[in-house]
């Protein structure tokens, strides 16, 4: 009897220090076990604002397929569109509980949190998107990814939201005084609101999923994103006027939750790695060939376009100067001076 049970405990004992060990594997849970070598089933959850017909919806789908191909259909990405997980800053705050893996938000809303991505939030910096991918997928663009990690996020790379423009529901705008008293919404960020203040506008900052029944209850007068996002949000519908003001060109940073990366084999990494980058590839030509074709086809769907001279938008950048100078010194000169500095190369 006593042998029986000693023998009893000591086969108990021993496959609960196995687990300890961390012997478990083969988790199926999105939490997974600590990092083994190899690739474990996980289901990983990766949600966006926008819809699936968007550009960036677009830049998901292809990122679940690319990640299911390459992990022989062991990485399953589950992709939630339309902000169903909440908005840019929920999800990335969800993202650093542990709670969802993946996020793709605009870097505006991120800026409470990560200030030096405010420098994108600066109007009129870039004047094409291939001045913004070398500064983007240059040192500068890494140098901010490398801040994430202290924030319990991983970046893997830039994706592009991009130029953004003008609409509203009240008249016209082609010139800086045509802002004044319009309640713009605005994204949830510092150097945006001031910007617009500055113009004379009334900015009221929203997270971008009530947006459009704000501007369709007249709760505010316009908004502005790039022209692939008003169209297949169908602002058309509620706003009569889009002014082409392409004030600011905003980047998506592609976000991995740091409590997730951390469980990852270095060959798990390498594939969500390798996949953002080729997806994102794809997102920048897809949503540059979306944006060329929005315009002509929010023109058909009834919306005036008012176009803004180069003139204007230097009279706008230099109403705008003290906000700006103001933010650099708070976001740091230097990362300001070298943005400029890099433009101006690859403007060369
Ligand atoms: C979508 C947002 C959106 C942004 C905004 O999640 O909030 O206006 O331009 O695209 O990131």
């Amino acid at each position: 009897m006593k042998s029986w049970m000693k023998h009893g405990i000591i086969s108990c004992v021993v496959p609960a220090l196995l687990l300890l060990a961390g012997c478990g594997g083969g988790s199926t849970a999105s939490s997974g076990s600590p990092a083994a070598g190899g690739i474990q089933e996980r289901t990983i959850k990766a949600g966006i604002g926008l819809n699936q017909e968007h550009p960036e919806g677009k830049g998901l789908k292809k990122f679940a397929e690319l990640v299911s191909q390459k992990s022989g259909g062991k990485l399953k990405v589950q992709p939630f569109y339309d902000a169903q997980l909440g908005d840019d800053k929920k999800m990335t705050e969800a993202l650093q509980g542990g709670l969802q893996e993946i996020t793709i938000p605009s870097t505006s809303p991120l800026v409470g949190m990560i200030k030096e991505f405010g420098i994108f939030d600066f109007p009129f910096v870039f004047q094409d998107e291939k001045e913004a991918d070398a500064v983007l997928d240059g040192p500068l663009g890494q140098k901010l990814l490398e801040k994430l990690p202290e924030h319990n996020l991983i970046g893997l790379g830039y994706w592009e939201n991009g130029f953004r423009h003008l609409t509203n529901s009240k008249h016209p705008v082609r010139k800086a005084e045509d802002f004044k008293g319009l309640k713009i919404r605005t994204m949830q960020n510092q150097v945006h609101l001031e910007a617009f203040q500055a113009l004379g506008a009334n900015p009221t900052p929203m997270a971008f999923s009530e947006v459009f029944s704000a501007l369709e209850s007249k709760t505010v007068d316009g908004q502005e994103n790039p022209l692939a996002t008003i169209k297949t949000s169908k602002y058309d519908e509620v706003q009569r006027y889009l002014s082409l003001t392409k004030h600011v060109y905003t980047p998506f940073v592609f976000l991995v939750s740091k409590k997730f990366w951390d469980k990852l084999s270095p060959e798990e990494q390498q594939i969500l790695r390798e996949a953002a980058v080729e997806a994102g590839t794809y997102q920048r030509e897809v949503n540059r060939e979306e944006n060329r074709k929005a315009l002509e086809e929010l023109k058909n769907l009834g919306m005036e376009v008012n176009e803004v001279s180069d003139e204007e938008r230097a009279n706008m950048q230099a109403i705008i100067k003290p906000v700006i100078d103001k933010f650099a010194k708070e976001f740091g000169e230097d990362l300001v001076k070298e943005m400029y500095d890099q433009v101006e190369k690859a403007r060369q």
